[in-house]
């Protein structure tokens, strides 16, 4: 068993890691930036490493400074979380260098699944679906990109070898836009990845996001936790999940399973991992891309399922093997989360920073909040907007609908803006109920309803919004200066030590070591 794990992360999932960690008598270490000097993840761990500066760059991205900081508190284990390292092969190899062991797959896995025109020929052999495409397509031959484009058929889609998270995605519905996409992509594939390799593929639409949880340990066994339904996303960026999918049978569903632990065995696949699939209306699936890392929405599973894959992960980092070999359990009930963003969904989704006033998390059956938020937070700017994820279970997804709306409308984040009013107008959607839905849906078929003028939540939000923008100014602007220190009492953290600001102050409680 591990004794001592370091989370290269922040957030909710920092937080979501030390939960288990505690549970199961692991000690865990912290990293932060100057952002997160005052955050719950820092907090919440038995010792915490400074590491930088605010921006990922030169903090959470800066692979030595996580190795060092391991080294220094003598973690055992590095937990990668998602985004940041999480799927960076050479942050895996640093961590075998230096005798730590890295909670997920072996970098070898990763770069085999990271270039996706070799995840889809490893798939091709490995008897997966793939979506109808040609892989060797040189950026400058049109002619040969044209006679490859005529047998695949239109419409298609212009994809990076190195792509991820919809960039470097180019739609061609004509011959003659073909040129101009291969160039677009290509270039936008060399800006962000520096990668200009690009593929192409026949355009399934319409089309459901449907991707399958599994665990690899180190001995060959794969175990399988069904699918997710991940259609609902605006700009590429998932909203709600939910588990099971209302389009997967019984049949489907092991079939999907099948497919993924092909793909997770023809990878040398280890630890959890996720394999995206495109379904079409006829229940015929595709392999995607597989995403090497723990997701955000891995706990609508957990609930389904009656799992922690975050422990099943640190026992399969280990080394432990799993006791009933290959068997794949099945879905329990219905759950869905719902993303919480500091964003206006009334004002095209923009950005809400600033003070978190108050927070009150939703309680009560079938109910969970993995959220980092806490009273007084000033939600930082460096990073993305998420702020927490509020996940439902029931026996039916009507049920665990109802219950995500009164989960929704118990949930109060003061101080600044939310996407909560989003949710609760897709929970009210008849498509979404119908859960007639595909990857383009939103983007398609929703409309954001006008911000009600007589709203009370609406108004008191505004008000508690100029009462902090009034005390920010107070304050001059300084964020740690903000945040109440009422917000830090910890009385149950017997191991407490202050925590010093870098002009000496006082500013909380902190477990264990406090390095910086
Ligand atoms: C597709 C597709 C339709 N046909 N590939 C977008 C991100 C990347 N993971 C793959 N993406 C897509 N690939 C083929 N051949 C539609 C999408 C797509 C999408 C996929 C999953 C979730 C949301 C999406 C939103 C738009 C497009």
């Amino acid at each position: 068993m591990l004794k001592r794990v370091l989370l290269a992360n922040r957030g909710e999932i920092a937080l979501r890691v030390q939960r288990t960690c505690r549970e199961l008598g692991i000690e865990t270490v912290a990293v932060y930036s100057d952002a997160d000097r005052n955050a719950l993840h820092v907090r919440n761990a038995d010792a915490a490493v400074h590491i930088g500066p605010g921006p990922a760059t030169e903090s959470y991205l800066v692979i030595e400074k996580i190795i060092d900081a391991a080294k220094q508190t003598g973690a055992d284990a590095i937990h990668p979380g998602y985004g940041f390292l999480s799927e960076n092969a050479a942050f895996a190899d640093a961590c075998e260098e230096a005798g730590i062991i890295f909670i997920g797959p072996p970098a070898s896995a990763m770069q085999a699944l990271g270039d996706k025109i070799s995840a889809r020929k490893l798939m091709e052999e490995a008897g997966v679906p793939v979506v109808p495409g040609a892989n060797d397509i040189d950026a400058d031959d049109v002619a040969t990109a044209t006679k490859e484009a005529e047998r695949i058929g239109l419409p298609l889609l212009v994809k990076a070898a190195a792509g991820g998270g919809g960039r470097g995605i180019r739609l061609v519905e004509s011959m003659d836009e073909l040129e101009t996409a291969m160039r677009a992509s290509g270039r936008e594939a060399e800006t962000s990845f520096g990668n200009a390799t690009i593929f192409l593929e026949k355009y399934v639409e319409p089309a459901r996001h449907i991707e399958v949880q599994l665990i690899a340990d180190n001995h060959g066994n794969v175990r399988t936790y069904g699918e997710r339904e991940c259609s609902v996303q605006r700009r590429h960026q998932k909203l709600l999940e939910e588990a099971p999918s209302v389009a997967v049978t019984p049949e489907i569903r092991a079939q999907l399973c099948e497919a993924a632990a092909n793909v997770a065995k023809s990878a040398g696949y280890r630890n959890a991992g996720t394999v995206e699939f495109l379904m079409d209306a006829s229940g015929t699936f595709y392999f995607l891309e597989m995403n090497a890392r723990l997701q955000v929405e891995h706990p609508v599973t957990e609930l389904v399922y009656g799992v922690d894959l975050v422990a099943q992960q640190l026992a399969v980092a280990a080394g432990e093997a799993f006791e009933d070999g290959d068997e794949s359990p099945q879905p329990v009930g219905w759950s869905i989360e719902c993303r919480i963003n500091g964003e206006n969904p009334f004002h095209n989704f923009a950005p809400s920073l600033g003070v978190v006033e108050h927070v009150e998390a939703p309680l009560g059956p079938g109910t969970r909040f993995d959220s980092m938020l806490f009273d007084g937070l000033d939600v930082p700017i460096f990073y993305d907007s998420m702020l927490g994820k509020l996940i439902v279970w029931a026996e039916t997804r009507d049920d665990a609908v109802k219950r995500m709306r009164r989960a929704l409308n118990d949930l109060v984040i003061a101080g600044i803006q939310t996407n909560i009013p989003f949710h609760l107008a897709l929970l009210d959607h008849p498509d979404f109920i119908s859960g007639e839905i595909s990857t383009s849906w939103l983007e398609s078929h929703f409309k954001m309803p006008e911000m009600p003028a007589d709203d009370p939540r609406q108004r008191d939000a505004l008000v508690v919004a100029a009462l902090a923008a009034e005390m920010a100014r107070a304050n001059g602007h300084d964020a740690v200066a903000s945040a109440p220190i009422s917000g830090w009492q910890r009385s149950s953290r017997a191991t407490a030590v202050h925590l010093r600001t870098r002009d000496g102050g006082l500013r909380g409680w902190h477990r264990g070591i406090a390095s910086s």
